[in-house]
This record gives structure tokens, C-alpha cells and sequence, in this order.
């Protein structure tokens, strides 16, 4: 009360707000007018921003998490009437003929076609301390996540330019979630690479806000333990995505402008654009409203699976279920195993890569409905059973995997498994929680992630006709994994089955001890015998011809401990780096036919 004159009607009534809402104890410390008043203020700017950022405000969240708190402590289980059954959806193989007619299809669609990157996560599971979309995705180039996701989005642009003979001639729209925690070094990241070949004006960073962090179940907001003025925040989670490109305008714009798709992925994925074009074929031939992106599972593995919740009323939906919380529901509905692999060695559930393909039209209209709030839900970590005090403050939370939540039954919900292989190796765990993985499930490290793209080039190689030699085990922070030859190419090089087999002919062969980089867009591999290390650079206009036999000493890979501090973080954390010996380079920077023959 008697700090009442130093604030605006708009500041008084977010007072009246918090104090009707049961929160008067943030201001009970309060001290005197004259004492801290900027302080005061900057409080009030804080609760604004919470306000503001929430859709239904801070009202709405105090009554959510009563709601979800009362729930949670009694023991309530979010799946209750539901049974889990396993889905059907589309199997992919890469290189079928399947395969090859939704490349196309989504190749054509792609023009139609948004991109958003969630990437407001720091990644506390890696432990890396830059942002994860700045993290090399393999170090034979040094490419980064975020080059790579560009590059792949502009090769995309193209090819479906020359499909369609120049029909649309669209830049296909990127946006980024970001967040406080990634802000800033995600918009210097772009700005010091020039927007890795994008224009600025393709590009939208969409800040997401954090929430208020709740001390008890009574859902009494917790002070920060550092400023007394300022309520603790934590994440809220990728669900935040849908809010913020709901409230961003960026929706009605793209559907005004003709788009169709929309299309969610992850900061850490380096495989990921090899299944893109394929899926997005899916969803455009089968018309799903959500397309998700799945792999086989191994049970446990920290990735949800794709379940389809029939509810004793009638009721169903084919959803992602968490990782954590499959193994419990499976158990209450007469699994007594729980999560675990069936005779295929996978868990008979799907496992969510988070790739998610809406069609725009039918999401605005849910978004229209919903303003892009997602089904929330709350984790606290009790003191004890009598679940009355928290360990440490908790709050709401959303994953935008949930979108489908609120739909009705008549939509068009389906999915799309691809092999592991090609679709998916994300870079989430530290070698020293990796090296615990139990034999047979993958690592999620940088080391198995970068192995991860080798193998993929090296496979799909072989499905064009290369003889890509067999890998040999190596064990890099104590993670044993699969080491085949280092091959990369940018995206424009190949990014379809279809375009890398255009780019290869005759009797070709790389050993398992051999580097291949290839950064260009009209490089031929003819009758090529490699063995050692290989970098090609060419402009657009230079057809290079590459072939005969090329030995040279190459580059070896060296054992490098995630524990030495002498080794850059990015390098260190792979357990791995290239001594390079030996290597052919080229570089073709003017327009022109060339050949390369050993
Ligand atoms: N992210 C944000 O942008 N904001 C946030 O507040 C939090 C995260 P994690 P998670 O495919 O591997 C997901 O932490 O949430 C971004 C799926 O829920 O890497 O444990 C963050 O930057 C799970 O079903 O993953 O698990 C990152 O890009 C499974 O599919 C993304 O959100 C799993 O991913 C994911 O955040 C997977």
C-alpha cells in the first residue's frame, strides 16, 4: 500500500493481479518509498513481460499450475483411461523405389514449404558451453549445425525451383526459436557468416520468454534467489513455438503468400535433411495434417515413442509419449515388462525424432482456436512422500510434440519411420554420461554424431553403386563406434538419392582409411579409386570431372581425452581429432569444365 504512488494504473493493477492471485508475499520484504524504488519498478517490468509472454497471462498460469500441482501430488496419472497400442504408420526405406517417389513429391512441395528451428535449448545434458547450433556437425569441413541447416534449406529451394521450372521462385522462410540463454550468440553467429548464404530477409528470430518458477503446491511464485526484486524463471520448453508463431504474425503471412507446410526440427541433427525431402512427400501424398518423424527405438532410449492412446470412451489419438513416461504407462495397462525390445531388438513403438510436418492451413485454424497454447505439465522433485515441499522450485512446462493434443478425431495425424542411419543422430549427451550408455543403445554424443554423417554419406554411396569399404570399431571416449571413411558433401551437391546418383558413374571406390570432402554443385565422380584424403571446392559454374586412382597418405584420426583442457571444447568432446598427413585440394573458383584424373 504505501508504495502504491511510485507506479502506473497498468503496474497497480498487475499488483491487484498477483495479490488476488494469492502471491502477496513478494511484496511482503518490501521496504519503505525512497528505499530500492528503481528496483521496484523493474519488478513490475519483470511481471509485465511474464504477463505479456503467457497466452491467457499470469493469472492463467497460478491457476494452471494449481490445477497440475493438486494433480501431481496425487499421484493423478496424465494417461488415465488411456490404453497405449502400437500405430501404423509409413516405413521408409531409403532407395526404394517407395522411397524415391516421395523424394520427389516432397522435392516439389518444398517450395510451398516453412522452416522452423527450435533452438532456445542450452543443452545442460551436453554440457558445451557455446550454443549448440554453433558446434561443428563434423570436423573433416568444420561446418556448423546452423550452416548445414541453411545450406540444406537453400539446396532444398532450388532443386524445387528446377522441378517446377521456376513455378513459385520462392525464398523458403526460416524461423528460429531462440531464447535468452541463445539470443544473442544465435544473431551473431548469422551476422559474422554473412547469414551462411541466406538472405537476412528469409530469416526471423522469435525470443521465447521464460516462466515463472512456483516454490510450493500452492503455486506461490518463487523470489530469485539472487535479486529479491525479480521472480525466479525457468525454461518452458519447445512448446513455446506454436504461442510464438501464432502471436509472431509470420502464419498469416505465409498462407497469404501460398505456403502449405510447416516444418519443426531440432538444433542438434545433422542427418536430419536426408529424410526431409521424403517426408515432406509423405504429407503431401497422404495429406496429413501432422506428419511426425520416427526411427526404430530401443526401449529406454531418451526419446519418445509414437503411441496411439485409445481412451475407454471412445476416444483416440496417435501421440508422442515421453520417454519418461512410457515405461510407467505400459506397466499400468498390463505390460508388466514395461518398456521394452520386442523380437525386432526395438521397442515396437516408434521413436519420436521431433521432426514434426504440419500443414499450415488446418494448424491456423487450431492455432485461431487455441492462440498456440499447448497442453502443459509439471515435474516437481518432492522432499519427501508426504509430496507437501519441493527440493527446489519447479514450474510448467510444454513440448510442441503435444500440438495434437487438442485436435479433434477427423484430423489426418500419421507418421513417417525412416532408418536411423539416414534420418537421425542427434549431438545431446557428454562423453562421460555417453560412455554409460548400455552396449547396443546409441550414444547421442558428439562422437557418435559426427560418426554418424560419415556413415550415412558412406552408405548411401553404396546404394548409388560406390564401393564404400567396411568400417572398423574404434573406441573414441570410451564409446565404441563404427569408423567409415569421412565423407561429406554440402547439401547443394546432393541432397536426394536421385541427385547423388547423378553424380556418380562407372566403376567407383573409396577405402575405409579415406577423407572426401566435397564442397561444389557440378562434381562428377567417374571411375574413382580413392584412397587417402580428397578436397574439392568449386564454384557453381565449374564442372569438375574427378576420377582414376588417387592414393596419398590421407589424414588419421588421433585419440584426444574429453578431459584435456589444451584441446578446444568442440574438438574435445568428440575424442577425436585429424592429424593431417597428406591430402589432394582443390580448388576450382572460376567458371569452366575441368578434369581430375589420377
Ligand atoms: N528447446 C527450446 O527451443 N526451448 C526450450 O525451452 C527447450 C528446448 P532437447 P528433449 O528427438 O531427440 C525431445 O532438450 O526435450 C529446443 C523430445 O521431447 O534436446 O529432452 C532445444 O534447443 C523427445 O520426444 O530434447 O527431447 C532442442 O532443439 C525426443 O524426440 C529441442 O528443443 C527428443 O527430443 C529439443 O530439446 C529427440
Amino acid at each position: 500500500q504505501k508504495n502504491l504512488s511510485l507506479f502506473s494504473p497498468e503496474q497497480i493493477e498487475l499488483a491487484k493481479m498477483l495479490v488476488e492471485m494469492g502471491q502477496s508475499h513478494l511484496f511482503q520484504h518490501w521496504p519503505e518509498p525512497g528505499v530500492d524504488d528503481e528496483e521496484k519498478k523493474a519488478f513490475f517490468d519483470q511481471v509485465a513481460l511474464l504477463n505479456s509472454s503467457y497466452p491467457g497471462g499470469l493469472a492463467s498460469y497460478i491457476k494452471t499450475a494449481r490445477e497440475l500441482l493438486a494433480d501431481s501430488k496425487a499421484g493423478k496419472n496424465p494417461f488415465d483411461g488411456f490404453t497405449p497400442s502400437v500405430p501404423i504408420g509409413e516405413n521408409l526405406n531409403f532407395g526404394d523405389e517407395n522411397f524415391i517417389k516421395f523424394e520427389e513429391a516432397g522435392v516439389r512441395e518444398a517450395q510451398n514449404a516453412a522452416f522452423v528451428l527450435v533452438a532456445g535449448g542450452l543443452g545442460e545434458r551436453l554440457g558445451y558451453n557455446g550454443i549448440k547450433v554453433a558446434l561443428p556437425m563434423e570436423t573433416t569441413t568444420g561446418t556448423c549445425f546452423l550452416q548445414h541447416y541453411i545450406e540444406s534449406i537453400l539446396a532444398l529451394q532450388e532443386a524445387s525451383c528446377r522441378l517446377t521450372q521456376g513455378k513459385y521462385e520462392r525464398d523458403i522462410p526460416f524461423v528460429i526459436m531462440t531464447s535468452d540463454d541463445t539470443h544473442a550468440r544465435t544473431l551473431q553467429l548469422l551476422e559474422s557468416n554473412s547469414y551462411f548464404g541466406m538472405k537476412p530477409s528469409q530469416v526471423n528470430l522469435l525470443k521465447q520468454e521464460k516462466v515463472a518458477c512456483l516454490e510450493d503446491n500452492d503455486a506461490r511464485l518463487a523470489g530469485d534467489p539472487q535479486n529479491k526484486y525479480r521472480i525466479q524463471t525457468k525454461p518452458h520448453g519447445h512448446g513455446d513455438v506454436h504461442s510464438l508463431l501464432y502471436s509472431s504474425g509470420l502464419l498469416n503471412k505465409w498462407i497469404d503468400a501460398g505456403l502449405r507446410w510447416i516444418l519443426f526440427f531440432q538444433d542438434t541433427n545433422g542427418l536430419l535433411f536426408k529424410a526431409i525431402p521424403a517426408s515432406l512427400g509423405v504429407s503431401a501424398t497422404k495429406q496429413y495434417h501432422v506428419n511426425s518423424l520416427a526411427v526404430p527405438r530401443k526401449a529406454k532410449e531418451a526419446i519418445g515413442g509414437i503411441t496411439r492412446l485409445t481412451h475407454a470412451d471412445g476416444r483416440s489419438m496417435v501421440i508422442n509419449v515421453e520417454y519418461n513416461q512410457l515405461d510407467p504407462l505400459l506397466r499400468a495397462t498390463g505390460h508388466p515388462d514395461g518398456d521394452v525390445n520386442c523380437e525386432t531388438g526395438y521397442s515396437p513403438f516408434p521413436g519420436n525424432i521431433n521432426q514434426l510436418i504440419l500443414e499450415l492451413g488446418p494448424y491456423i485454424e487450431e492455432l485461431k482456436k487455441t492462440g498456440g497454447a499447448i497442453k502443459e505439465f509439471v515435474n516437481p522433485k518432492y522432499k519427501d512422500s508426504s509430496k507437501t515441499s519441493f527440493k527446489s522450485s519447479t514450474r510448467l512446462e510444454c513440448m510442441m510434440q503435444d500440438y495434437p493434443k487438442t485436435l479433434p478425431p477427423s484430423a489426418r495425424v500419421g507418421f513417417t519411420v525412416m532408418n536411423t542411419w539416414l534420418a537421425y543422430a542427434p549431438v545431446k549427451s557428454n562423453p562421460e554420461d555417453a560412455a554409460k550408455v548400455p552396449k547396443g543403445n546409441p550414444y547421442h554424443s558428439a562422437t557418435s554424431g559426427e560418426m554418424a554423417i560419415y556413415r550415412a554419406n558412406s552408405l548411401i554411396l553404396r546404394k548409388v553403386g560406390v564401393k564404400v569399404d567396411d568400417p572398423v570399431q574404434q573406441v573414441f571416449n570410451g564409446q565404441e563406434v563404427e569408423v567409415w571413411p569421412c565423407i561429406t558433401w554440402n547439401p547443394k551437391w546432393g541432397l536426394t538419392f536421385s541427385e547423388v546418383k547423378s553424380k556418380v558413374s562407372g566403376s567407383c571406390s573409396i577405402s575405409q582409411r579415406s577423407v572426401m570432402a566435397i564442397k561444389g554443385v557440378n562434381v562428377f565422380l567417374e571411375d574413382l579409386s580413392l584412397d587417402g584424403a580428397l578436397v574439392i571446392k568449386s564454384v557453381d559454374e565449374a564442372e569438375v570431372r574427378i576420377g582414376g586412382s588417387l592414393r596419398n597418405k590421407g589424414w588419421i584420426l588421433e585419440n584426444v581425452d574429453y578431459k584435456d583442457t589444451s584441446v578446444p571444447e568442440e574438438i574435445r568432446i568428440r575424442g577425436f581429432r585429424f592429424n593431417k598427413i597428406e591430402q589432394l585440394e582443390k580448388h576450382y573458383s572460376e567458371p569452366g569444365k575441368f578434369d581430375l584424373k589420377a
